[in-house]
Order: structure tokens, then C-alpha cells, then sequence
């Protein structure tokens, strides 16, 4: 099988010079065929000592466990668990951010500040917080409180799910009896009722489920908002996406996770002249060059600029080019197998977090209070590796694209205000009345390895964006529109059909971008998915409608993770039709 429609990642996939030896996701996903039916089919339990337990998709063995449950029940709770996977990753990261933000305002963490306090002020009135005449800092604390509030047992709705969503959407979660009152208790209680011998009612387990996506987007929510009022909102950036940005009289450095904790930080450090300077006297007459990997690559690619280099299925190419001298992780999406791969070259594969170690990687943590030193050592560390590297392994493709990135909810808002200041959300709803725009689609999540990289992105959105759909993406899906070239002025008028290259044309022009806006906008990372939801809920409160009535989809057309499903499962909680290909199968569903 074709392993990538991306051909920066072929290219290195087949000219590569870490030897034979040297296996890659897609070597390892051949080995592991063929994959269980059972497995795929979800009707495989070890929930319990007893296990595990299967049952016969085709009637003619087993079809209880040894427990008596059924094919639907075990099917629920496998689901269930991986939302509760998912929600975890991002109440994690969410819930590191908050107690980052804790030290800030204690003074224990000076390398970090409040650097939005229009986003912070806002933030704090949505969710009832008074704040005329107060000072910052008091603002910042009592909103602080309330989001470390949603973690534990609050015992009421929680602020940033009923703060941001229509009025038709919280009727439909109460009336089901799917609102949470705390994320880290709803992802309990998942796991409790999901248990040996608790729920075996399917329909009532999945509303558990529906009820901890709920929380997974209340995290997303808050890990998004704190990170923009620490480390900015982003607005339009114009810069480039796919390995060949990556340079070989440069230190390359790639940042790979999640968490602008760490990522915005480096980001920062990497311009400082000194270390710039040590770069050169190493031998690097570039100096450094910091790229970004998955998510936390949409973070410093939204904020700063900074190129990004690939996504999460193709991690293990970039140091197969021979030429990254570092590749430094935080958490989640990153493959075990990359410290493998450097084995190869002579690439340092630097883990930072407590919680996310790797055999065969260097162990450097990362401390917040000491966070720009932290930064500079693990620079510094890319900086001695570039003396280490092989020149005859290097193998640089020329592809990169330009991607215009960095559309928050508030750059999109800005965007339109510069057509109507007084109503910017009108030109956008008068030209989804009119049909030149026909829906938006917001693409999310991975890349998988069992169908060929980016073939599903790319063979969908040209469809949509000629069907005059405009597209939102984040994510590994921003990755994959960026890498294709679909992030550009050019794009639009490449792809969309008519009534959408107008609509863009105008708002682009009236923007300043000289040209349209692209045909599919980079609205950031995986946990900033709530900010499509920010715009599409402006969109129906104005109109006075619910969620589900505007047309308004999602897609996640090569998930991989456990945090997908949890999105695409609150993405049906909140009303849009979504679809979420998973284990070779096609699941599309709506509320
Ligand atoms: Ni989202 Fe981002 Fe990529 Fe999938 Fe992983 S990096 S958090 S989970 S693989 S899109
Ligand atoms: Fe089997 Fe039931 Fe135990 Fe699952 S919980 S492994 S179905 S006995």
C-alpha cells in the first residue's frame, strides 16, 4: 500500500540513509498484519481477570462474555473508556496549564506573564466574573479559581460548557442528563461504571460517555483560553509547513507534543543572540532553526511563526533526514519508536515531562519555575549534537509550502469586522443565506497509518471547498492542509467554486492579505477545537437558532487517538453532524 500522498515524506521514506535495519510506522504496521477482527470490531474484553472474552461477530460462537455481557454492552464500554482516555490527555494537559498559571501569579514562575489581558477580561465576563475597576491580577485569580474549580467536585454545571454553549444545546444535555459537574469525577466515574460487573445497559453507558466528552470539551475549553491569555491570541502568520523546512547549515531543533508550556518558551529562546551565536560558532553558519511537530507545532506555529515540519504518523521521518538535531517532546502523540530511529542518526531525542519517559531518550526536565534556563540547557543540547552529524545522511527534501496560519475565533471575527465593523458576523451569514457559502466542514485529528498520509484530507476538501463548503482545520488536519499547499491565497482560487473564492476575495482583500483568505483556515492544535465552536455558536445565538441547525460539520477522516474520539463525540453533543473514521470503518452520526 502507498504509505503517503505527502511527497516530502516519501522522498525521505525512500532515500533515507539510515539503513535496512531502520523500520518505520508503516514497516511495523505490515507486521502486525493481519490485525485481530475482534480487536477491530471492538467485541474484545479484558475488563476483567477472567478474560478476555470475544464475541462472534458471525452468531456461530460465543455471544456473551463469561460475565454475560453482550457484543453492545462490551462495544459501550470500550467506547466509553476511550473518551475517558481521551479527556484525561486533554484534562491533563488543560489542568497543567491552570497550575502553571497558579505559579505565575504567585510569582513563582517569572519567565511567564499575563500577555492578554483583553483575552483574559473577556474570558473572565463569559464566565460571570465582574471586572470594572479591578485590577488584573485580581481578575487573573478569580478566573484561576474558577477553572481549577472544574476539575474537582464542583457539584454544579461546569462554567466553560455552560458559559459557551447555546441554550439549545444545554436543554438537550440536561434533558439526557449529560452535564457534567467535573471533569476529572466524570472521567471517574466512566472508569467505575465501566468496571467489572457496574453498567451493562449500552444505551445508558454511551450517555455516560456523551456526558465525559462534555468534560473533554469543557477541558479543551479552558486549556485553550488560559493558553491564550498567557502566551497570546493568535492572529494571521504567514510561514511555511512540510520537511523541507528544515535546513542543513541550521541546528534544527523540533518541538513535538502538545503543550505551549514548554514549546512557547524554546520558541523564545531560539531568537536570543547568544545561543544563535553559539549555534554559528558550532559550525552552523544558520544558526538555529526551531521547527514544530503535531500539536504543539500548531501552537508555536499559530503564535510565533514557526515553521512546521510534519505530522504526528510521519514523526519518525524527520529525524530520518538526517539533519534534526534535536527532537524535544512533551506529551502525548509521540511514538516510543522515534528514540529507535535516532539510534540511526545522530539525532538527541530529549524527554522533559515527568510523566512521559522513553527508553533510549536523554531525560531533561522541565521546571516552570526556571523555565528559560531549562529552555537554553535543552537548546544547548541540540546545539553539541549538530556536531555529531553525518553529512552523508542527510537527505533534506525540497517540498514546503507557505501556510497562512493563526485564525483564532477573534482573528476570524476581526477578519469580517474589517467588511462590516458595526456587524462583522453579517457578511458571513449573508452569504450562507445567499449559497455562496453552503456549510463549513471543520476538519480535525490524525493521521492514520492504514490509509495513505493525508489521501482522505485532501481527496475530501477538494470536493467540499468546489462544492463551495468552507473548511476549518486543526490539529494534524491543519498539518496536512498546510503541507498540501491549501493554506494560501492560491488555494482559493485553485479549489473553491465560485461563490466561496468571491466571499474570501472580499474579506481577504478588505483584511489587507492583498488576495483572499485561504479556502481552509488553521484554526490551531486539537485542544483549540472549541474555538470552531466559539464562531459557530456566535453564528447561532445570533440567528436565535440551535447548534444543529446551522450547517455546520465535522469530520475526522484519519483518526488515531483516544482524544479524537472524545472530540468527535462532543462534536455530536454539540449538534453538528460528524464523522470519525476509525479501524477501517466509517461511523457517521448526528444528534
Ligand atoms: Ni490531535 Fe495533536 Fe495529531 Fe491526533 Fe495527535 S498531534 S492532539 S491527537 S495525532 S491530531
Ligand atoms: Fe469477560 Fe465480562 Fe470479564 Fe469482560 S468483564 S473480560 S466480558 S468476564
Amino acid at each position: 500500500m502507498k504509505r503517503s500522498t505527502d511527497k516530502a515524506v516519501t522522498h525521505v521514506l525512500n532515500n533515507h540513509k539510515g539503513g535496512k535495519q531502520l523500520q518505520t510506522v508503516w514497516d511495523r504496521y505490515e507486521a502486525q498484519q493481519p490485525q485481530c477482527g475482534f480487536g477491530e470490531l471492538g467485541v474484545c474484553c479484558r475488563h476483567c481477570m477472567q478474560g478476555p472474552c470475544r464475541i462472534d461477530p458471525f452468531g456461530e460462537g460465543p455471544d456473551r462474555g463469561i460475565c454475560g455481557a453482550t457484543a453492545d454492552t462490551i462495544v459501550a464500554r470500550g467506547l466509553a473508556r476511550a473518551i475517558a482516555g481521551g479527556t484525561a490527555s486533554h484534562s491533563g494537559h488543560a489542568l497543567h496549564v491552570a497550575h502553571v498559571f497558579k505559579k505565575i501569579l504567585a510569582g513563582k514562575a517569572p519567565d511567564y506573564a499575563i500577555q492578554d489581558e483583553v483575552k483574559l477580561k473577556a474570558v473572565a465576563v463569559r464566565s460571570g466574573i465582574d471586572v470594572e475597576g479591578r485590577p488584573v491580577i485580581d481578575v487573573a485569580r478569580e478566573l484561576l479559581d474558577k477553572a481549577l474549580s472544574e476539575f474537582g467536585d464542583k457539584g454544579e454545571p461546569l462554567t466553560w460548557a455552560a458559559s459557551t454553549l447555546p441554550l439549545g444545546r444545554i436543554k438537550v444535555c440536561s434533558e439526557l442528563g449529560i452535564v457534567p459537574t467535573s471533569i476529572d469525577g466524570t472521567i471517574a466515574e466512566v472508569m467505575h461504571r465501566t468496571t467489572y460487573g457496574v453498567d451493562a445497559d449500552p444505551i445508558n453507558i454511551l450517555l455516560g460517555a456523551l456526558k465525559c466528552a462534555v468534560a473533554d470539551y469543557t477541558a479543551c475549553h479552558i486549556a485553550t483560553d488560559l493558553s491564550d491569555i498567557l502566551f497570546g491570541t493568535p492572529q494571521p502568520v504567514v510561514s511555511k509547513a512540510n520537511l523541507g523546512v528544515l535546513r542543513e547549515e541550521a541546528v534544527n531543533i523540533a518541538l513535538h507534543g502538545h503543550n505551549p508550556l514548554l514549546s512557547d518558551i524554546i520558541a523564545q529562546v531560539a531568537s536570543e543572540p547568544k545561543l544563535i551565536a553559539e549555534a554559528k560558532i558550532a559550525g552552523a553558519t544558520e544558526g538555529l532553526n526551531v521547527v514544530g511537530i503535531c500539536c504543539t507545532g500548531n501552537e508555536v506555529l499559530m503564535r510565533h511563526g514557526i515553521p512546521l515540519a510534519t505530522s504526528s504518523i510521519s514523526q519518525e521521518v524527520a529525524i530520518m533526514t538526517g539533519v534534526l538535531d534535536a527532537m524535544v517532546v512533551d506529551y502525548q502523540c509521540i511514538m516510543p519508536a522515534i528514540a529507535t530511529v535516532a539510534e540511526c542518526f545522530h539525532t538527541k531525542v530529549i524527554t522533559t515531562m515527568a510523566i512521559a519517559k522513553m527508553p533510549g531518550a536523554e531525560h531533561m526536565a522541565f521546571n516552570e519555575e526556571n523555565a528559560v534556563e531549562c529552555a537554553r540547557a535543552i537548546v544547548r543540547q541540540g546545539i553539541e549534537r549538530f556536531t555529531y552529524r553525518n553529512p552523508d545522511k542527510v537527505c533534506i527534501p525540497q517540498e514546503s509550502s507557505t501556510a497562512i496560519a493563526g485564525f483564532s475565533a477573534e482573528a476570524i471575527i476581526g477578519a469580517l469586522a474589517k467588511v462590516n465593523a458595526d456587524d462583522p458576523l453579517k457578511p458571513l451569514i449573508d452569504n450562507i443565506v445567499a449559497g455562496n457559502i453552503r456549510g463549513i466542514c471543520l476538519f480535525a485529528g490524525c493521521n492514520t497509518v492504514k490509509v495513505p498520509q493525508d489521501h482522505n484530507y485532501v481527496e475530501m476538501v477538494k470536493k467540499l471547498l468546489a462544492e463551495n463548503v468552507l473548511i476549518l482545520a486543526t490539529g494534524c488536519a491543519s498539518s496536512a492542509y498546510a503541507r498540501h499547499g491549501f493554506m494560501t491565497s492560491e488555494a482559493t482560487k485553485e479549489y473553491a467554486g465560485e461563490g466561496l473564492t468571491a466571499v474570501l476575495t472580499a474579506i481577504g482583500e478588505a483584511a489587507g492579505l492583498g488576495g483572499p483568505l485561504p479556502p481552509v483556515l488553521h484554526m490551531g492544535s486539537c485542544v483549540d477545537n472549541p474555538r470552531a465552536v466559539d464562531v459557530a455558536v456566535a453564528v447561532a445565538n445570533k440567528l436565535g437558532v440551535d447548534l444543529s441547525q446551522l450547517p455546520v460539520v465535522a469530520s475526522a477522516p484519519e483518526a488515531v487517538t483516544e482524544k479524537a474520539v472524545a472530540i468527535g463525540t462532543w462534536a455530536v453533543v454539540g449538534g453538528f453532524p460528524t464523522h470519525l473514521a476509525w479501524y477501517r470503518q466509517c461511523w457517521a452520526v448526528s444528534w
